[in-house]
Order: C-alpha cells, then sequence, then structure tokens
C-alpha cells in the first residue's frame, strides 16, 4: 500500500506499513501488531515527541551502557522491525552484545530476527535456538530463555518493548535495566533503573548519539549522570508533562486531530 507523502499522517502510516511487513517476513509476532497500537496512543498523548524527560533518561541511560563491563541488548519482534540499524549502531559504540529475547518465541522468528540484524551489520547475534540454554529464574514466560554469554552474565540490559515480568526477574538478579517504553503506567516502565519514555524510532539514535558524546567522559562523570537520575521522578514529570498536554488541549475550542 502506497502512503501519500502528503498525508498528514503520513509518518505514523510508515511505521505501520514497516510493522506490517515485518509481521509478513515471519519477524514481528502477529500480538507485536497490537502493542504497536497501544504505543501510538501513548504517542500521541506524548506528541508525539521527545519529551525533555525522555531526554535526561537517555543521558543516563547512555552513561550506564558505557559503564557497563557486560552490556547486552535485548532485540524482539517490533524493536528489530523499527530500529534494526540503530540497535547494531548502538551495540558498536557501547560494546554491546545482542541478544534475541522473545515473548512469542518460536526457532522460524529468532532466525529471522537474527538475519535481518546481520543484514543491518550485527557481527554477531546471541540467543538464537541452543544459544538460550540458560533460564532466568521465576520466569514462568519464554522470554526466561536466555544466553549463557548474554542476558545471563549481563550486568546492564536494555529491553525496548518490554512486557513487565521480565524487567522484575532481571532487577532481582542485580542487573540494571534500561527500558524504551512508550507507556509511563507500565510495569516495566516502573521496575527499570532507567526508562525512556518515547517512541523506540525517535530514542535510539538519539541514545547512540548521546553515548558517542559521553563516550569521552571519566568513569567518575558518567558515575555522577547514573546516580543523579531519578527514574520514579522522572516518570511522575513525563506523567506531568501529559496531563499538561491534556490541560493545553482541553483548554482549546477544538484540540482534537480526529
Ligand atoms: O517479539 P516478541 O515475541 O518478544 O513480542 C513483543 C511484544 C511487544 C508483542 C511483547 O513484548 C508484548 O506483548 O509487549 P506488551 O506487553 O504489549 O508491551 C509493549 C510495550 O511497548 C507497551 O507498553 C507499549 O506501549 C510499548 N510500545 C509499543 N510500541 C512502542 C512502544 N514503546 C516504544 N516505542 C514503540 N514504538
Amino acid at each position: 500500500m502506497r502512503i501519500p507523502p502528503n498525508h498528514p499522517r503520513a509518518a505514523s502510516l510508515i511505521i505501520r506499513e514497516r510493522l506490517v511487513e515485518a509481521y509478513r517476513q515471519g519477524i514481528v509476532a502477529p500480538e507485536g501488531l497490537l502493542a504497536h497500537g497501544r504505543g501510538e496512543a501513548f504517542d500521541y498523548l506524548l506528541g508525539e515527541r521527545t519529551i525533555p524527560e525522555a531526554e535526561s533518561a537517555i543521558e543516563a541511560a547512555a552513561a550506564l551502557l558505557l559503564l557497563a563491563a557486560r552490556p547486552v541488548i535485548s532485540v524482539n519482534g517490533n524493536a528489530c522491525a523499527l530500529a534494526a540499524e540503530e540497535l547494531v549502531k548502538l551495540s558498536k559504540v557501547t560494546g554491546a552484545r545482542l541478544e534475541v529475547n522473545l515473548f512469542y518465541r518460536t526457532r522460524q522468528r529468532e532466525e529471522a530476527i537474527a538475519r535481518r540484524l546481520k543484514e543491518a551489520g550485527a557481527e554477531e547475534v546471541y540467543g538464537v535456538g541452543e544459544q538460550a540454554s540458560a533460564t532466568i529464574p521465576e520466569l514462568s514466560s519464554e522470554r526466561r530463555r536466555v544466553d549463557p554469554r548474554g542476558i545471563l552474565a549481563a550486568d546492564v540490559v536494555l529491553v525496548p518493548l518490554e512486557d513487565g515480568d521480565r524487567t522484575e526477574a532481571l532487577r532481582r538478579l542485580g542487573k540494571q535495566v534500561i527500558a524504551i517504553d512508550l507507556n509511563p503506567l507500565s510495569r516495566t516502565a516502573r521496575m527499570a533503573t532507567v526508562t525512556i519514555v518515547d517512541n523506540i524510532v525517535r530514542a535510539l539514535p538519539r541514545l547512540v548519539q548521546a553515548c558517542a558524546t559521553l563516550r569521552t567522559l571519566g568513569r567518575e562523570e558518567l558515575a555522577s549522570r547514573v546516580s543523579s537520575f531519578n527514574n520514579e521522578r522522572n516518570l511522575r514529570a513525563a506523567l506531568a508533562r501529559i496531563l499538561e498536554g491534556l490541560r493545553r488541549l482541553a483548554g482549546e475550542e477544538d484540540g482534537g486531530e480526529g
């Protein structure tokens, strides 16, 4: 389907098409299309822009990744469909390993995702098939299957578009978790060490850029960027920003877009 470039919602419609195409290629789970719809609704409330709270979280996340001894980027279907190139760039700039980790796990999807990441320039992709031989304790979903050289051994894990449980389990194992989630109310958002409330499509290029910029800083300075960040406070501020936007719109004669 062709999206007219002058359509007022062209950017959003093109992203949908990318997901549908990736669904047809076996990368995205059908449930991933629903998850995207939920994300779109929150993005609408955020004004489809990177809010200042997300900028601060991106800076803290970059510092955390640069300080990590064994950072890992967890990749699911939606993240791969929307940001394969940027995920590979982030892995290169931080030295983080890329690991496929799926909620709706099938061998075909694991392989399709690994293939797509390799096409985007990844040299190695962890967590495919028998490589995911370890398990995260107390986690019953398919997400429990992890690579002993990847997520299991990681000290910092980036989890874009996550679904609740695992973030909690990873924190219990003593790992620091960076989430990218448009929903500031989600359990993932609340359980993570650093939550970037932004669309992965906008957040990842900014995160890559922040890592490239902060790379020159010493460990102490990086550590102070992390310790001055408070996730709970940041999430509250993100919610306040949504409220403020809604109040502004509610005060207008015609705030909706239809
Ligand atoms: O590929 P799989 O098998 O691992 O499955 C992936 C999905 C996303 C289907 C699975 O993890 C899932 O069901 O997730 P949830 O519980 O629907 O949570 C996804 C979260 O991501 C929701 O809070 C959405 O608001 C959010 N989200 C959706 N699209 C985006 C997003 N956050 C950032 N950027 C987006 N583009």
